[in-house]
């Protein structure tokens, strides 16, 4: 994709994705060859027989009873062995894997490896059991059982005895065992062809036999001009994960579509390519396709009314996945990977939430974030100067705008050589980042994953003469690719030893002998994009296939894994700058399974369009699906330049993502908010506001998630599994267990829209109070929705809690006082928590915090009592059980900093009548006034308000108000 500067502008005039620069599923052997298989299995019908099958004399059975191996055979190349190996797991999941045995080669197996946070636990309870025709082992307290029939080879999960995952009931596996380029035919297998009862399944004259009458490339494949040489052969695996029960599926980003995975196959197929996992630098790319973007997930959750599941197929190679629904009820996938062992988690659920877990406990849960992490991010291609960089900084404090992050682009580096200064136009990085630092803010800057091929480059000069650059398919010496600097190489991050490398490079002081970054502080964070990796002249803008990683990988066996590792050992350098260590933030533009315990994420390169901006929305949703809930989308669009109703809008948007950070391409006008005129400067600072004012309930939330894997941003269908009507919603969501319901507007000239509420409960406008009603079957509400206003709901029985004085940053928040939103339920109860750290540092793990609880139940008749309590929770990414909560005792410096913090005021929405008295048990006065309205338990209409103010009570203390009506 490279161009020079002046073509990309003019490139953006046209706003349109260049389709031709990607492969289509046709474009791709091993795609087509998959699609093949798919096509004659559906014509041969019930003919079709999958040629795999397990020798039940082969079947062993581990000492430990949770994990059988068996050999298992393809009639149609009998002398090729593979061996399957599945493992039951103590938390209820499954692992079923296949390898070819004794190959030629090996296939690649570290998939796994990176992905996996720790190998599971086996289960010490489950038992295999072994019949003539099968093998099976029932969870007998789940009632899930995992059933693998000899003959054709099939897995399937089941609950209460009912279907719920199908594995290869299509016949669709096919793992293509390496082979020598001038294989002679596999002899015909005997009595295969004359056997009528089944698909005549020609033996093989070429590697291409099975898929009949198709001319995919097996070996050299020209593509843009480009051929991949694949010197390894073939070595596809095409793989039918069915679910016949289930009729929603999410996952599988990143993806430009909706939360709800619309069709690619079927007669109604909405895209006519499968969905493509290839993580790509796709530019001007499409707000509604199929195509590949720049992070890959192979996770997906099956939904229906009665459970959810959830399949993580652990591949790093290039993957299609094909998606459809015979009915409304059942969905069937095909997955086609380019290279790799067969490795897929079988996660049983059988609730969204369980499936997080599940997935959480393979992968890992989200990192939790440095606090300043979850504010507002300020960032441009490019603020170009030191003075720039302060100028805006005064211009937001000149407008009482607050932000706490300033980045900058890849102008800062001369010659685009990453680490070191323009003398010219950023003489003074250390003063600068100090004075950025002043108010508590901080700086982002990039790092991109090519450097510079020049021997005056020091990072460049070091990891050359290390040896830990990417190697091209003879490997000797270094691959060479073209990128922002022009000739570069890019470092193996596959190789352990470049971490350790790239950490001393991060270091701001010291001096270990080698080139560090002493023009940097503990005050700057990193941004690493680019890490795809994108290179401009390689085939679809990325790495060749056969260039080849350590252990002599080529990159295709681990394309989808690379940029993961580059945003880790980043984090890992940021982390390990300061003694003790602090939380790293990094931003990645590349991601794959697991990248959710390295940093942030964000959807590229969007487009300055209304389209973009909405499907920013479940793209965001979707990854958080897959746990990598820390992302967001740019705000303002960065290619083009919004008008100021897209970019409010963008703000309300952003506001309300887990990352939040306006960006925008060097060819776009200027549109920071102190450069907007009224009234649209102050919507925008207001939004701004607004989400400082909830910074509580984004950390608690983010809390939450790191603990149990659950993602910050809950789609309906995750928050009511049981009811229908939401499973396709992805406009709408809650943020964490706060109660806040959000529907961002993202449609031009909208003054009103609608929510849907699935309970029989009152839904809280949270800025006026006003009680929407919500019915039991569903119903939709329309709330009003003016540029100025976000559709903004609370749900009853939940308790908000806020931090609402403005400041420049929020760095200058830690001390200040709470508000409590109380919204009742019917029932007149309401709850909720608070997460609180020193944001950070690492000493929350050994219980240096303060997390409460607030509730708000009758206690008599006429009485409420309004309480606060200790809820402390340590988690050192070990020992999370679920929903457990282990106490701290022991010296808690952070609660004792925080000790003196009040909370200023509590508003209690839909009590139903005036309180006769309101008294604290510590004996304190509270000031109050009540607004009469209508009350929880019934009505529509503004909500009463009892507002307490100063009511004398301490945040880290435990408290309680009762309120006589
Ligand atoms: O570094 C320049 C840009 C960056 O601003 C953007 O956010 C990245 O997604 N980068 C891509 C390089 C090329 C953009 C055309």
């Amino acid at each position: 994709m490279w161009l020079p500067l002046g073509l990309v502008l003019l490139a953006a005039e046209a706003l349109a994705v260049k389709r031709h620069d990607f492969k289509t599923c046709d474009q791709s052997g091993f795609c087509k060859r998959g699609r093949a298989l798919a096509s004659r299995a559906k014509e041969a019908a019930s003919t079709w027989k999958s040629p795999y099958s397990v020798d039940p004399s082969s079947v062993a059975i581990s000492a430990q009873k949770s994990t059988f191996t068996a050999s298992v055979l393809s009639s149609l190349y009998p002398e090729i062995k593979f061996e399957l190996d599945v493992r039951a797991h103590a938390d209820g999941t499954f692992r079923v894997r296949m390898d070819e045995v004794d190959g030629l080669r090996k296939r690649y197996d570290e998939t796994s490896k990176w992905a996996l946070v720790r190998e599971p636990t086996l289960s010490e309870t489950i038992t295999w059991k072994q019949t003539k025709k099968e093998i099976k082992a029932v969870n007998t307290k789940s009632g899930v059982e995992l059933k693998v029939q000899f003959e054709p080879l099939r897995v399937a999960l089941l609950r209460n005895g009912k279907e719920e995952v199908v594995i290869n009931g299509k016949g669709l596996l096919h793992m293509e065992h390496f082979r020598l380029k001038d294989e002679e035919p596999t002899p015909p297998v005997e009595g295969q062809a004359q056997d009528d009862s089944q698909t005549v399944l020609q033996p093989p004259v070429n590697p291409t036999a099975w898929f009949e009458g198709e001319q995919a490339a097996v070996w050299d494949e020209t593509f843009g001009g480009q051929t991949d040489t694949k010197p390894r052969g073939p070595q596809s695996l095409s793989l039918d994960i069915n679910f016949p029960t289930h009729g929603h599926i999410y996952g599988i980003p990143e993806h430009a579509t909706r939360l709800d995975l619309p069709t690619t196959t079927g007669e109604n197929a909405k895209y006519s390519d499968p969905y493509r996992l290839y993580n790509l630098d796709v530019f001007e790319y499409e707000a509604d396709s199929e195509m590949a973007l720049y992070g890959a997930v192979p996770l997906v959750h099956a939904h229906g009314v009665h459970s959810t599941v959830g399949v993580f197929n652990a591949i790093g190679s290039e993957t299609w996945v094909d998606v459809g629904h015979p009915s409304t009820e059942s969905t069937e996938t095909q997955w086609i990977s380019e290279s790799g062992i067969l490795d897929v988690f079988l996660l049983p659920g059988p609730t969204p939430e369980d499936v997080f877990r599940q997935y959480a406990r393979l992968t890992g849960t989200p990192v939790m974030p440095r606090h300043f992490a979850l504010a507002y991010h300020q960032c441009r291609w490019n603020y170009i100067s030191s003075s720039d960089v302060r100028e805006v900084q005064s211009r937001f404090d000149a407008d009482d705008i607050p932000f706490d992050v300033l980045w900058l682009d890849i102008e800062y580096a001369p010659n685009h050589k990453y680490f070191i200064w323009n003398e010219k136009t950023f003489p003074d990085p250390v003063p600068m980042f100090n004075d950025v630092a002043a108010y508590g803010r901080k700086m982002v800057v990039i790092i991109d994953p090519h450097l510079k091929k020049d021997n005056d480059y020091p990072v460049y000069k070091s990891a050359s003469e290390k040896g830990l650059l990417v190697k091209p398919s003879s490997g000797q010496g270094e691959y060479d690719g073209w990128c922002w600097p022009g000739s570069s190489a890019w470092v193996d991050y596959f190789n352990l030893a470049s971490w350790d490398w790239w950490q001393g490079l991060f270091k701001v002081d010291g001096n270990n002998g080698d080139w560090h970054w002493k023009d940097s502080t503990t005050d700057v964070f990193i941004w690493n994009d680019m890490n795809e990796p994108s290179v401009f002249n390689g085939p679809e803008i990325t790495m060749p296939k056969t260039n080849l990683h350590f252990d002599g990988w080529e990159h295709r066996d681990v394309h989808n894994i690379n940029g993961m590792l580059f945003q880790n050992a980043t984090s890992q350098a940021v982390k390990y700058r300061t003694d003790p260590p602090q939380r790293p933030f990094v931003l990645s533009r590349a991601f794959f399974a697991g990248s959710q315990r390295f940093g942030a994420v964000w959807t590229g390169d969007n487009l300055g369009t209304w389209e973009h901006m909405a499907i920013g929305v479940p793209m965001v949703l979707s990854n958080g699906i897959a746990g990598i809930t820390f992302s967001g989308a740019d705000v303002g669009g960065f290619f083009g330049n919004p008008d100021i109703e897209m970019l409010v809008r963008w703000y309300q948007v952003g506001a309300f993502a887990p990352f939040f950070r306006a960006h925008a391409h060097i060819d776009t006008k200027r549109r920071e908010p102190f450069l907007l005129s009224e009234p649209h400067k102050s919507m925008v600072r207001d939004i701004i506001r607004l989400r400082y004012s909830l910074l509580p309930v984004w950390y608690t939330a983010f809390r939450y998630s790191s603990v149990s894997g659950v993602p910050v941003l809950r789609p309906q269908y995750t928050v009511f599994p049981n009811d229908p009507k939401g499973f396709s919603l992805d406009e709408q969501y809650f943020i964490g267990n706060s109660g806040l319901l959000v529907k961002p507007v993202t449609a031009p000239g909208v003054t009103q829209t609608t929510v849907y509420l699935a309970e029989a409960q009152p839904y809280y406008d949270y800025f006026t109070g006003h009680i929407y009603r919500g019915k039991r079957s569903g119903v939709e509400v329309t709330v009003p929705a003016a540029l100025h206003e976000i559709p903004l709901l609370i749900r009853g029985g939940s308790i908000v809690p806020t931090r609402e004085r403005p400041r420049r940053s929020s760095a200058l928040m830690k001390k200040d006082p709470f508000t409590l939103r109380i919204a009742l339920d019917a029932a007149e109860e309401a709850s909720g928590d608070l997460y609180l750290d020193d944001g950070d540092s690492y000493l929350y793990e050994a219980g240096e915090l303060v997390w409460r609880r607030f509730n708000a139940a009758k206690s008599g008749k006429s009485t409420f009592k309004i309480t606060s309590e200790d809820l402390v929770a340590i988690n050192n990414g070990q020992n999370v059980v679920d929903g457990a909560i282990v106490p701290v005792s022991g010296p808690n410096a952070f609660k004792e900093s925080v000790s003196a913090v009040r909370v200023e005021k509590i508003v209690v929405y839909g009590l139903k009548a005036k309180p006769s008295k309101i008294t604290l048990a510590n004996g304190g006065e509270v000031e109050w006034d009540f607004v009469a309205g209508t009350s929880a338990k019934s009505g529509e209409g503004v909500a009463s308000a009892l507002t307490m103010r100063d009511p004398a009570v301490r945040i880290t203390e435990d408290w309680s108000i009762e309120i006589t009506l």
